[in-house]
């Protein structure tokens, strides 16, 4: 009388998850480590508390827990991300039968799962690197949850996984198949990024109905209320409608007392980078990363502030027809967002070979995870049509939905940059739109002048493509050139 499935590492996701598994009517072993010192007793506070009475068996031994798992064993650490992983792999091979899976539930970097598959597979076992996401609440009651690894696993992994997943509107477990190697943990690093632009972007909106229309929390609320019953419908404007009216003790606004400096754990910071990498602009992400960054230096603001006092125009605006320009800005800006992110995942997808299916990725982010919004229902249709659209600001959907909105977006960051309002996010995404549609970029200048100091050679609009030409522009530079290649 084998469990059906191991879960190592104890915290709150671990718990929360062993809890979900139980409540689907699994067998689950639980295994944390003990460290003299640390946290001793973790299983047993589990057991005897909120395991009590579920089918859930704790262990203290690593070897009797894995003995404990009806093979092939399916075994899913739930451990601090980087070398916790490593270090407990290096402890699981020697008690393992060939074909057991060890699934990897932390926010793991791609690549450690990529070189992780490689090694559990060549010892004869499995793996399977899968992002969660819904935090503790989504780890208890239904996660997005996003495998990929060895695909021989999904079969077996299949009916656990989405069984804990959240359920979409219309019942599809948030749980699918990403992909072979690191996959699942590159689109869950994605997902993160996106969450991090779409947090700037609902920040920028609140800013400018606070400082422009000196709505009251109360009243901005109200807005946020309102967008949530349309297509902007998400769980984040959701809880930034519910945070506007949260008061704490002293009966004042929460919101107002909070110190305006943002954290981060670095999965929007590998976003970027990783886009970097593949040579895929992701400016509205790096946006919101990098104003987490300068929000964090509040001092050096402070300092700035009384240098460079910003001037308000002494414009009335029309309150209903600027909070239409803001809804404009935030819902075109936040196409622009996903339609970078896919775009990055469609990048990587080619680069490594992982076939991903853009739609099935959208679909699954629809419950259970932070960014879980209805919009992504038209994302998800977007690329499911014949014909899968080159970008998806060109699917007839969404471009139609730009030509709506451009005219509130742009009237109203022009508006802020007159009245010294900060909205990096809503200006990155019309400059980034701007640029996407100009069939004509200024980047013939940065190609004569690449040439002029570094015989970096160039291609000509009079000659055909794939040939590099080199100009002597002094008079005095020889005819030698760069080697052409691109990084
Ligand atoms: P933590 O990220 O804080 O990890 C704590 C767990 O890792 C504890 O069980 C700890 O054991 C164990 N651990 C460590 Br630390 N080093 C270990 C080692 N060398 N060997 C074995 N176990 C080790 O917990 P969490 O917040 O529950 O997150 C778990 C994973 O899920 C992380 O990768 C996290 O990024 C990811 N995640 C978290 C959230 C969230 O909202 N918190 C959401 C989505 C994904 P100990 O008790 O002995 O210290």
């Amino acid at each position: 009388n084998k469990t059906d499935i191991g879960l190592i590492g104890l915290a709150v996701m671990g718990e929360n998850l062993a809890l979900n598994m139980a409540d689907k009517g699994w067998q689950v072993s639980v295994y944390n480590r003990t460290v003299p010192g640390i946290e001793e007793g973790v299983v047993d506070r589990f057991i005897n508390g909120r395991a009590r009475g579920k089918s859930i068996r704790g262990y203290t031994d690593i070897a009797r827990f894995v003995e404990s798992v009806a093979a092939p064993r399916k075994i899913m650490m739930m451990v601090r991300a980087g070398s916790a992983v490593d270090e407990l792999m290096e402890q699981l091979f020697p008690l393992l039968s060939p074909g057991d899976i060890l699934i990897d539930g932390g926010n793991s970097n791609y690549e450690d799962t990529n070189r992780r598959v490689a090694l559990a597979e060549e010892k004869g076992f499995r793996f399977v690197g899968a992002g969660v996401s819904g935090g503790e609440e989504g780890a208890l009651n239904g996660a997005s949850i996003m495998p990929g690894g060895s695909v021989t696993a999904w079969d077996e992994v299949k009916p656990i996984l989405q069984s804990i997943a959240a359920k979409a509107s219309d019942g599809t477990p948030c749980c699918q198949w990403v992909g072979p190697a690191g996959s699942g943990h590159f689109v869950k690093m994605i997902h993160n990024g996106i969450e991090y632009g779409d947090m700037q972007l609902i920040s920028e909106a609140y800013w400018v109905m606070k400082n422009l229309l000196q709505l009251n929390n109360e009243e901005m609320s109200s807005v946020f209320s309102t967008w949530n019953e349309g297509k902007l419908r998400s769980y984040l404007i959701e809880i930034t409608a519910n945070i506007l009216r949260h008061k704490d003790k002293s009966g004042g606004y929460l919101i107002d007392k909070i110190l305006d400096t943002a954290g981060q754990k670095g999965t929007g910071k590998w976003s970027v980078i990783n886009a970097m990498e593949l040579g895929m602009p992701l400016g509205l992400i790096a946006t919101a990363v990098f104003e987490r960054s300068l929000s964090a230096q509040k001092s050096l603001r402070e300092s700035a502030a009384k240098h460079f006092v910003c001037q308000r125009t002494d414009v009335v605006y029309n309150k209903p027809e600027m909070v239409k320009d803001i809804y404009s800005a935030l819902y075109a800006s936040k196409l622009v967002s996903y339609a970078q992110g896919f775009a990055v995942l469609q990048r990587a997808s080619d680069a490594f070979g992982w076939n991903l299916d853009l739609a099935s990725i959208a679909r699954m982010w629809r419950g259970g995870c932070i960014i879980r919004s209805i919009f992504l229902n038209d994302i998800a249709a977007a690329f499911e049509q014949a014909g899968k659209p080159q970008h998806l600001l060109l699917a007839p959907y969404f471009s139609n939905e730009m030509k709506q909105l451009l005219s509130g977006w742009k009237h109203l960051v022009a508006q802020a940059m007159k009245e010294e309002l900060p909205v990096p996010a809503f200006s990155s995404a019309l400059n980034y739109f701007y640029s996407l549609v100009s069939a004509k970029l200024p980047a013939n200048m940065i190609q004569a002048q690449r040439d002029y100091f570094g015989a970096h050679t160039f291609e000509r609009v009079d000659e055909l493509r794939g040939q590099f030409f080199h100009e002597n522009w002094t008079g005095h530079g020889g005819d030698t050139k760069s080697g052409t290649y691109n990084v």
